[in-house]
C-alpha cells in the first residue's frame, strides 16, 4: 500500500495531510466509481503541453526521473506537470516477478490520458517498488486555475474542493479508483504520493 509521508522540509507548515490509506481495509470513502468522481480538469486558458509522454530506463542503483512540461509563452519547455522519481534503491520486482539486481534496467512510460484532464498512466503494470524506498510521483495542479468546478466563478465551492483534492489510482480504465494516502502543498499547487506500483493516477475530488 502506499503510506503517508513527510517531505519538502521548509515547507511543512503548509502541509495539508490529504489521506490516509494504511489500514488494510479500505473504507468506502476512498473507493468510488468514476461516475462519482471528479477528476481536476486543466483550466480553458492553460498553455499547451510541451510533453504528453516521457519514457526513460530506471537502473537498479541509480536514481532516475522523468517529467512532463506545459509550453512557455513561445512553445519552448514551460512549467513543470509531473515528476516522477525512481531512487536506485526503488526497483524490486519485474512484472513478472523477477527480482532486479544491481544495474539491471527497464523502460519506463508515464503518458498524459486525456489533454484536459490531470489523469496519467504510468507503465508497465505489474513492476514493484521497495515500499521502504518507493517511487515519488508529483503533480502541479496550477494549471487547473481557481475555478476548480469551472462554472464560471470562484466561490467558497472552489475553495471547498481545493481542501478535498487528491491522487486517485485507478487499476483498470473503466473501474473503480481508490484514494491514495497522498500529500498536499497548496502554496506549491503540488500534490505528492509515493507509489508501490504502476497503474493510472488522477487529481480529483
Ligand atoms: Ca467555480
Ligand atoms: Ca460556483
Amino acid at each position: 500500500m502506499d503510506r503517508t509521508w513527510i517531505g519538502k522540509g521548509m515547507l511543512l507548515g503548509s502541509m495539508v495531510l490529504v489521506a490516509c490509506s494504511d489500514s488494510t481495509e479500505p473504507t468506502p470513502d476512498i473507493i468510488r466509481d468514476p461516475g462519482a468522481l471528479n477528476i481536476l480538469q486543466l483550466a480553458q486558458n492553460a498553455p499547451p503541453l510541451w510533453n504528453s509522454q516521457a519514457s526513460f530506463y530506471a537502473i537498479r542503483g541509480e536514481d532516475r526521473e522523468a517529467r512532463l512540461f506545459f509550453q512557455d509563452a513561445v512553445g519552448g519547455q514551460g512549467e513543470e506537470y509531473l515528476r516522477l522519481k525512481i531512487p536506485g534503491a526503488s526497483l524490486l520486482a519485474r512484472p513478472d516477478g523477477t527480482p532486479f539486481a544491481v544495474d539491471d534496467s527497464i523502460l519506463i512510460t508515464v503518458t498524459v490520458v486525456d489533454v484536459q484532464q490531470i489523469l496519467f498512466e504510468l507503465e508497465p503494470s505489474g513492476l514493484r517498488f521497495d515500499p521502504a524506498k518507493p517511487a515519488e510521483l508529483e503533480i502541479e495542479y496550477e494549471e487547473a486555475g481557481d475555478d476548480y468546478d469551472q462554472d464560471g466563478d470562484v466561490d467558497t465551492e472552489d475553495d471547498q474542493i481545493e481542501t478535498e483534492l487528491a491522487i486517485w489510482r485507478q487499476e483498470v480504465a473503466g473501474g473503480v479508483f481508490e484514494r491514495l494516502g497522498s500529500v498536499k502543498f497548496e502554496d506549491l499547487k503540488e500534490i505528492d504520493v509515493e507509489l508501490t506500483g504502476f497503474t493510472r493516477y488522477a487529481i480529483a475530488y
